[in-house]
């Protein structure tokens, strides 16, 4: 974790100019406009609040993929209605976002009409963090859960095998007077971008997050990148959560689970696809009259007993600053994300 809240430091970008720059990188790479557009704003918006570990440095990631032919960069998504209040997409092997985005009007109607439902997207290549995903919807007075699995890179607790993707699940609530609580973690002792920022910079892993090949415990994180493993966060709880979201994400939408996902006939590819799943609330259906006011009040109740930052806090306060001063890039990384543009 502390790996994803260390930015890059170099020259100050505006976020709309960044935005630009990775629309360019999208669209010479093969997407359709739509999708340059959601995918641009997206890992910008990753950037700009510090979410590093899916924010630029995965734009050779996304690059690897398109022109390897693993992942339809203008895939047309079908929606269909499962149900009053549940929508099935199929990506047809695009990128999620735009397949969310596509259904997401239905599905506010379909939570304002039920006061719940659920989205289940499948065939869909996940890259980037879900907070994304989740915190418009409780700008919109929404609790909103998304999970979503990735490719098999973490154990289950006591195993040997890879079986489980670092599974990250996100929620967020409407809070009276204030932005969003939003938490959004990986089901794993840390994300799999953690991981190859940390062997790339050369820092160490903390004890407890990995294995390496033979299954032994490991600090480095190139042993865990070169056929090693993470292991879950917190021990067999954690190992339930990532059980868990292979089911809500794979299992239920029918999309593949992290161990079925093989790109070993695209070098280069690396944004897996699997599925994700929306469960979104109206919290007025819950007739207290005063949702968002509890909400504040436990947050409050936290602080007095000493925590002294809310998930999401970091965020918005990096967003306020960096949309102030611009998105620090360095040079080598500005370089290179000008170079994928054709610039
Ligand atoms: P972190 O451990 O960095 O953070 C998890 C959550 O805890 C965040 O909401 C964070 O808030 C909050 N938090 C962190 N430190 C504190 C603290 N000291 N006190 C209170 N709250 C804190 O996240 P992960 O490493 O688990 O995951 C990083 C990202 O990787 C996520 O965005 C996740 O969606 C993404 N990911 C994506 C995958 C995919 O398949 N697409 C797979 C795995 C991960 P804040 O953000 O404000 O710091
Ligand atoms: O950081 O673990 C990760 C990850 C996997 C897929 C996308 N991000």
């Amino acid at each position: 974790a502390a790996f994803a809240q260390t930015a890059e430091t170099g020259t100050p970008v505006a976020f709309a100019d960044l935005v630009a720059l990775l629309e360019r990188i999208f669209l010479r790479h093969g997407t359709s406009e739509r999708v340059a557009a959601i995918l641009a704003e997206n890992c910008a918006s990753c950037e700009r609040d510090g979410s590093t570990s899916h924010g630029v440095f995965r734009i050779p990631g996304y690059v690897g993929s398109l022109k390897s032919g693993w992942v339809d960069g203008r895939a047309e998504p079908t929606v269909e209605e499962a149900g009053p209040a549940f929508l099935r997409v199929d990506a047809a092997n695009g990128f999620t976002q735009p397949a969310f985005l596509a259904a997401r009007d239905r599905f506010l109607e379909m939570v304002r009409d039920n006061g719940v439902a659920v989205m289940a997207i499948r065939n869909s290549h996940h890259f980037s963090a879900l907070w994304p995903d989740v915190e418009p919807f409780a700008r919109e007075g929404l609790v909103a859960l998304s999970f979503v699995n990735s490719f098999a890179c973490v154990v289950p607790s006591g195993g040997k095998a890879a079986v489980y993707g670092t599974n990250p699940m996100a929620f967020a609530t409407p809070v009276a007077g204030g932005d969003p609580m939003v938490f959004d973690q990986a089901a794993s002792s840390m994300a799999n971008g953690d991981v190859r920022i940390a062997a790339r910079e050369g820092h160490a892993i903390p004890a407890g997050s990995g294995v390496d090949r033979d299954g032994k415990p490991t600090t480095d994180p190139k042993a865990v990148l070169d056929g090693g493993a993470l292991l879950p966060f917190g021990g067999h709880k954690g190992g339930s959560i990532a059980f868990m979201i292979e089911v809500l994400a794979a299992a239920l939408t029918g999309g593949k689970y992290s161990r079925e996902v093989d790109w070993s006939a695209h070098p280069g590819a690396e944004t897996p696809c699997t599925g994700q799943l929306f469960i979104v609330i109206d919290p007025e259906r819950g007739g207290t009259g005063a949702f968002a006011d509890r909400v504040a009040g436990l947050i409050g109740d936290v602080k007095e007993a000493g925590q002294d930052r809310m998930p999401g806090e970091r965020r918005y306060a990096r967003r306020a600053r960096t949309l102030r001063d611009g998105i620090p890039l360095t040079p080598a990384r500005l370089a290179e994300l000008r170079a994928l543009a054709g610039d």
